[in-house]
Formats: C-alpha cells, structure tokens, sequence
C-alpha cells in the first residue's frame, strides 16, 4: 500500500517552520532568519519513498498584523489549514496568548493536528519539556505530541514515522525526483531577501521586496546573468541597504550569489538594483506585481 497526502506546517512567527521543513527534506527549500515574519509565501517540499510521499507545506508565522501584506499572508497561513491531511503546530515554549490565536483556527478541522515542540536543544531539562506540554494538552485534543530540535535535527525519525501512521493511501503526486514547487526565479529571489534579513535591523527586513527582473543566458561568458530589483519603503533605507561605499550591498549580493550557485549548480553574475517604492505593503497593485497574496 502507498501513502501520500500533505502536511501543513503551521505556528508563530520563528518557532522554526522553515528550518523543519529544510530539515525532513534534508535540502535548503525555504529560507530562515532570527527574524520574525521571513517566510511569505506557501512552500512546498516534498518527500518521496518506495512507501509514501509526504508534501509539506511551509507557511508563514501567523500572526495579526496592521499592514496590508501581513494581513495578506495571514490569511494565506489559515488558507493552509484547507486542502491537507494532517497538520503540524509548532511551538517553541508555553502556551500563550499568540498560541490560543492559533489553536483557534483548528476548532472546526477535522484532520488531526500534531503538536511539534521544537528547539527542546534550547530546554535546560526534561521537566521543563514536560511542563511546555502539559500546557498544550488542556487546550486541544492534539493527535500526537512530538519534541524535537528542527536545528540538531533530532527525533525527527519519530515525525516522519508518526505521520506515515496517519497518511492516508494515496497515489504520488509529483516526479519521486522533485523535492519542491519553488521555481528558480523564487529560490534566487528568496536567497537575495535571506542576506538582506541577514544583514539589516529593526524595520529594513519587513519593508524589502526582492524582484527577479532578467535570468539570460550569457553564452559568452558562460554564465547566467540575473538581475534582482530589490524594493524598499524610504530612501533612507536604501541608504542602509547600501551602506558606506556600497560595502553592505556588495557582501548581500556575493553570499547570494554564492548560495545561489551552489544550490541551482549554475554559475550566475547577479546585479542589485535598489529603488524606493513608497508604501508598498499597503497597495494591493505592487503586492500582487511582487507576487504576494493568494
Ligand atoms: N536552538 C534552536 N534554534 C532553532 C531551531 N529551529 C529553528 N531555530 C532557529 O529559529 C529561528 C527561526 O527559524 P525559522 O525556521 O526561520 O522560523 P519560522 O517559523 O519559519 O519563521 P517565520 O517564517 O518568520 O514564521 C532561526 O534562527 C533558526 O535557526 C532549533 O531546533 N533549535
Ligand atoms: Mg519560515
């Protein structure tokens, strides 16, 4: 019998969705960053044996926010819970006020619903993982409860063999070889933005874009050139993105390009461009030419 189905990651904000999913696939899909908010879109990675095929969805950290892009990928973080076969709530300490937000949304489902308690590397001892659980369990009827380090990537045999218990039969829904629906313009595109996340503060990581404008051929060369328009808020963070001599711009643009290289095995020459579009997370025109939304 085969078993197939798709799996929702959902949580908070940086509780480590994206750094579970880069870990069950063993491949960097999705980004990650100490930052709250990095991951905006649904990614997909998908996991295939001669036993199952397991597609789990990233989604963004649910949370309520004020601008009209957050407002936008929330609803794309619910939206996630429709469609799939079982969900996996992340956690990374007690239950709150933000947690109860989440729970929320699982009242009406009726898939079951793991709790996955990650970064336990980060938990002094056993009682105190115990306690963080215990917090949970009163507040949902959860299938399963799973600690895990996403990070150390440990006991993750025990989510992958969990959730084949609960898969249903079911067919392969993609190529055994593909491990996710992200195309090459967005691997690049997210790159660009995780350095940015890397190297910027406070409001500059939530107020960039980053555009893939070109990918040509450059036979020449032979290199692929791309041209990555990244978008700001104010000109005064253009002028942090740049930095002193356009030092900061220069070390976004070689670690990207240097990831990218590795992880689509071509050799690219990547050009930055900076420009300031005012307000952008507010108006529905640029958020869909950005490709944000559903
Ligand atoms: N110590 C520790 N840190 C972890 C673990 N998993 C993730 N992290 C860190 O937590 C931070 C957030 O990780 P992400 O995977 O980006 O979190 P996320 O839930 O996808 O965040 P959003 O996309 O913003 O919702 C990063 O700095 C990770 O390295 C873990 O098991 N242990
Ligand atoms: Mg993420």
């Amino acid at each position: 019998m085969h078993k197939s189905g798709f799996i929702a990651i959902v949580g908070r904000p940086n509780v480590g969705k994206s750094t579970l999913l880069n870990a069950l696939i063993g491949q960097k899909i999705a980004i990650t960053s100490t930052k709250p908010q990095t991951t905006r879109h649904r990614i997909s990675g998908i996991l295939s044996s001669e036993k199952y095929q397991m597609i789990f969805v990233d989604t963004p950290g649910m949370h309520k926010g004020k601008d009209l892009l957050n407002i936008q990928i929330d609803r794309l973080a619910v939206s996630s819970l429709r469609d799939v076969d079982l969900v996996m709530f992340v956690v990374d300490r007690e239950m709150g006020k933000a947690e109860e937000i989440v729970i929320r949304y699982f009242k009406n489902l009726k898939i079951p619903v793991f709790l996955v308690i990650n970064k336990i590397d980060q938990l002094i001892n056993k009682q105190a993982i115990d306690q963080l659980i215990m917090s949970y369990l009163n507040e949902y009827p959860f299938a399963a409860y799973l600690p895990i380090s996403a990070l150390e990537r440990t006991h993750l045999d025990k989510v992958l063999e969990t959730i084949e218990q609960y898969l249903p039969e079911g067919p392969k829904y993609f190529p055994e070889d593909m491990k996710s629906d992200q195309s090459e313009a967005m691997i690049m595109s997210e790159l660009v933005r995780e350095k940015i996340l890397y190297y910027t503060e406070q409001e500059v990581p939530h107020a960039v874009a980053v555009i893939i404008e070109s990918i040509k051929e450059n036979i020449e060369h032979n290199t692929v050139d791309v041209s990555a328009l990244i978008m700001v808020e104010r000109s005064s963070q253009k002028q942090i993105l740049i930095g002193r001599g356009g030092e900061k711009m220069k070390r976004i643009g070689s670690e990207a390009r240097q990831e990218i290289n590795r992880l689509l095995d071509t050799k690219i020459h990547l050009t930055l461009w900076v420009k300031v579009k005012k307000d952008w997370r507010n108006r529905p025109r640029d958020l869909r030419s950005f490709g944000y939304g559903e």
